[in-house]
């Protein structure tokens, strides 16, 4: 079991679905939810409960997003956040990662979707540890590839990541406000923007509020990845499927017919299984969707979604994966390996990614 493990922590991991305030580190809310509570903002001891909770309802994740909202409100927060996500990440031999999130405006704070997504990237040029790539100039031409084919996999040396970003439009969002994130990512495109997310809360807002904004991407050249089936809603999945996202996340609740679809179209799935176990998405592990699109060989990709929220990783959803449906360690790393297909970076990255995998494959396998 320890050696499974071991061996999940050392496969290079390519995570394409995770929110960046949902990858916030334990030690880091409690101090800012400290700091919080000693100005009154917030009562300290009401959110240590939420946050020692270990199974959640969805209803109940939202709560606490809104909590994240409170404490994630300036600049230097969002920076720290995500620099001290992405090295989380790293630690986790993760080569390749599609962070994702819902640029805000924020006025009394002076914070609009530009700066805070200044913010998100002034955290990735901050990080000293880990060696990070993320403009959409490292490709291979760059000799960045040759730093991330040394890359160490037993930890000798410094980790190196790709970074690339995701814009997330929240369902509670105007059509005019998901309007102005299609066009906040298309001009941070240099800047490692490479697609459009929509995610929040399943129950709230309908489908024709973002489909204008969600086409305009498309027109646009700018690949989307939807959250589908969260909860049971037949008619916007279908509605989902028409517009045929480049990928789609969780597809928790679908019926066969659309399976079929999903499918016959190749669409990869974002598979999140600690996430849907603690938001009780399933009975219970094993009834995971996974193993049918395992058996179907349908495109997939192991993922976090929240790795703080949810007390997750990357190399624990592969052990969770090995574990619970039998996959070998060479199977692991096939997964691993398939998932370069479906990053929304440039032939040069998917090719470095191959690279990294190739090796780490010959080295691990030895
Ligand atoms: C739907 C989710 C989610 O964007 O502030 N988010 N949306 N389903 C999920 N599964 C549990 N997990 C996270 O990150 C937090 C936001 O991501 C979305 C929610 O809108 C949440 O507020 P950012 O970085």
């Amino acid at each position: 079991m320890e050696e499974l493990k071991e061996w999940c922590h050392l496969i290079p991991k390519i995570e394409l679905h995770a929110h960046l305030n949902g990858s916030i580190r334990d030690s880091t809310l409690f101090e800012l939810a400290k700091v919080l509570g000693e100005k009154g903002v917030i009562v300290f001891a009401a959110v240590e409960d939420v946050i020692m909770k270990s199974g959640r309802s969805l209803p109940e994740c939202f709560q606490l997003f809104d909590l994240f909202h409170i404490l994630a409100t300036d600049h230097e927060t969002v920076a720290r956040i995500a620099k001290e996500a992405i090295e989380d990440f790293a630690a986790e031999n993760v080569v390749y990662i599609e962070l994702r999130t819902t640029p805000k405006n924020n006025e009394s704070k002076g914070m609009t979707k530009r700066s805070y997504m200044e913010a998100v990237i002034k955290g990735l040029r901050a990080i000293e540890t880990v060696s990070v790539y993320f403009l959409n100039t490292d490709d291979s031409t760059d000799n960045s590839i040759e730093a991330i084919l040394t890359n160490d996999i037993h930890g000798a040396k410094k980790k190196n990541i790709y970074v690339r970003l995701l814009l997330s439009i929240d369902r509670r969002e105007t059509t005019a406000a998901a309007m102005e994130t299609v066009d906040l990512a298309l001009e941070l495109k240099d800047l490692g923007v490479v697609g459009i997310d929509l995610s929040g809360n399943p129950v709230v807002g309908e489908w024709n509020t973002f489909l204008p904004a969600l086409t305009y991407a498309k027109e646009q050249g700018l690949p989307i990845t939807l959250h589908c089936g969260e909860v049971p809603n037949r008619k916007e999945v279908q509605s989902m499927l028409d517009i045929c996202p480049q990928r789609i996340g969780h597809a928790c609740f679908l019926e066969n017919e659309e399976w079929e679809r999903v499918k016959s179209s190749k669409i990869p799935v974002e598979i999140c299984l600690t996430s849907n176990l603690r938001t009780q998405r399933l009975e219970s592990i094993d009834r995971h969707h996974f193993a049918d699109l395992y058996k179907a060989k349908h495109p997939m990709v192991l993922c976090t979604d929240d790795p703080g929220l949810f007390s997750t990783s990357v190399s624990n959803e592969y052990y969770l994966a090995a574990s619970t449906f039998g996959l070998s360690k060479g199977e692991l790393i096939d997964l691993a390996q398939n998932a370069i297909e479906f990053v929304f970076a440039s032939d040069g990255v998917k090719k470095a990614l191959t690279d990294i995998i190739q090796a780490a494959k010959r080295e691990l396998q030895q």
